[in-house]
């Protein structure tokens, strides 16, 4: 695959723009399943989905582009780089990618997923088709399989590091829907598919990545130790990857965090668009820890963020009964998320074992009494 950070920087689609037929309508296909062919839109065909509203805020800002909506339900990657090559036949300037959630259904593993998605961007780089990557859009807390997201999240951080070490665009909308406040209350019409407003914002994300116009600060992946780990060495490394696919992280201003407070870590500071942060504590940690980062990207003005990576439990750290969050705790918020759980089996999409606290495959009125008996206390 070809490399353009310069392009890329300055949107993928100007600099296409820049090249001799400029004024020529563009075409632009868009890749992927349910999600492209917009399932959940209350709005009638050919309007569907987030294609025909990128093409629409293209021609708001100027450009003329056809969006072919290239969407099949139901369709995994494998299933999409044998059907790509017709699709490619037909020619075009652009493709956008977004394909994976079917996979990680069927339990297929990130890395595999990236590695399908990286073989169609290849096969449209050899057409002279640039490729445009996009993560995939987060699972509502009642969809059977993934509903916290844990391997939708490990496929973004391989797609933000795919998206780097080709050159290629990328569209995070896993972190623009992510970090949109009650984003399955109000921008989900079931716990796979944005309803019309859910639509609009996706085609806003498509539209703004290709205009070069960067609303996105920096996002983060291959945070170790994992989000939920538990028996973590005391003296254990922490770290993580910073991306900033358009403007690229302001290295003065990114920091590792550790709960809450801002720590001396190493920062490769070299290359922009990913910064790599490592720490090894400087005294052993204890308890339960939250990694985190502070951050802003390089745009004027410049997107801040501060989030937390990962709340884990270091070695020897003795957790009451109950407190499923793990913050040492038993309180209001463990039985928040053991209501969720409530009546759910080993097995069920549902199911999680740290609200089945005595470990019979029942989350049930006797795991609640346990609960109960610890309500209010802390271990530390
Ligand atoms: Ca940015
Ligand atoms: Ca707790
Ligand atoms: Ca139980």
């Amino acid at each position: 695959m070809k490399t353009l950070p310069h392009a890329l920087a300055t949107g993928a689609l100007l600099a296409l723009l820049a090249t001799p037929a400029a004024g020529a309508v563009r075409a632009i296909l868009a890749f992927g399943d349910s999600i492209t062919a917009g399932v959940g839109d209350t709005r009638p065909e050919p309007d569907r989905g987030y294609p025909a509203r990128l093409a629409a805020l293209l021609a708001e800002a100027g450009v003329a582009a056809e969006v072919h909506n290239l969407g099949v339900p139901g369709e995994t990657t494998a299933e999409g780089l044998a059907r790509l090559p017709a699709a490619l036949a037909a020619g075009g300037n652009l493709l956008l990618l977004m394909e994976g959630t079917n996979d990680v259904s069927h339990d297929v593993s990130p890395e595999t997923i990236a590695y399908n998605l990286r073989e169609m961007g290849r096969l449209a780089s050899q057409r002279g088709i640039e490729p445009i990557f996009a993560t995939l859009i987060p699972r509502g807390p009642a969809a059977p399989t993934d509903p916290r997201n844990l391997q939708t999240e490990r496929v973004a951080w391989e797609l933000r590091d795919l998206a780097y070490r080709d050159g290629a665009g990328l569209v995070d909308a896993y972190a623009v829907f992510t970090r949109t406040r009650e984003v399955f209350g109000r921008l989900y019409a079931d716990p796979y598919h944005p309803n019309a407003e859910g639509y609009d914002l996706l085609a806003k994300a498509f539209a703004e990545m290709l205009l070069g116009i960067d609303t996105v600060a920096p996002v983060a992946a291959f945070v170790r130790p994992a989000d939920g780990e538990s028996g973590v060495p005391p003296t254990s490394e922490l770290t993580f990857y910073l991306y900033d696919h358009l403007s690229g992280v302001d290295a003065a201003h990114a920091t590792m965090l550790i709960d809450g407070e801002p720590v001396a870590a190493t920062v490769s500071s070299s290359v922009p668009r990913r910064l790599a942060f490592t720490y090894r504590p400087a005294t052993p940690l204890a308890n339960v820890v939250r990694l985190g980062y502070r951050a802003r990207d390089l745009a004027t003005p410049p997107n801040e963020i501060e989030e937390t990576l990962a709340t884990f439990v270091v070695a020897g750290t003795e957790l009451l009964t109950g407190d499923l969050d793990r913050d040492g705790r038993v309180d209001g918020r463990d039985l928040v998320a053991f209501a969720v759980l409530f009546g759910s089996n080993a097995g069920d999409g549902r199911y999680d074992p740290r609200g089945d606290l005595d470990r019979n495959g029942r989350i049930d009125g006797l795991d609640l009494a346990l609960l109960a008996a610890n309500f209010g206390r802390s271990a530390f």
